[in-house]
């Protein structure tokens, strides 16, 4: 049996944990960057870019459904919803032709969300002003990997 003393420990150790997840779920959206501009030298230092055209190119949309161009230092799972308007979730999903990794890790693109389907895996510090036929336009969840 429990005594009334752990009882009371373990109520204490839920509600940490708990704020903790809270925590984590806010500093979450101040790590990705939205229509960061032209060129391989507008993606910030430790983040991974990704542009709707090629050479890096920060391509326009007639309806405002897509960004141009985006970026971020975490795994997206889902490029389709990066961000939110009046018309429902905007992305980035299967409109990405040229990606730069300004970290040092290896990263993972994916056709799928989730990190399902074909991958592509690029190095540390790689610029690719285009990209294979088969992920290109294609692009949609990418991973530290
Ligand atoms: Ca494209």
């Amino acid at each position: 049996m429990f005594s009334k003393r752990s009882l009371t420990r373990l109520g204490l150790g839920t509600a940490v944990a708990a704020g903790l997840v809270v925590a984590a779920a806010t500093s979450a959206g101040a790590t990705t960057v939205t229509n960061i501009g032209h060129g391989a030298g507008s993606c910030p230092a430790g983040y991974i870019c990704l542009w709707s055209e090629g050479n890096f190119i920060q391509g326009g949309f007639v309806y405002d459904h897509k960004f141009g161009s985006f970026g971020s230092n975490q795994n997206i799972s889902d490029m389709g919803k990066l961000g939110r308007t009046s018309t429902g979730d905007k992305g980035m999903q299967d409109v990405t032709s040229s990606v730069l990794n300004n970290t040092g890790s290896s990263i993972c693109f994916y056709e799928h969300n989730g990190y399902g389907g074909a991958e592509f895996r690029i190095g540390p510090w790689e610029q690719w002003p285009s990209l294979p036929s088969w992920i290109n336009d294609r692009i949609s969840s990418f991973k530290y990997c």
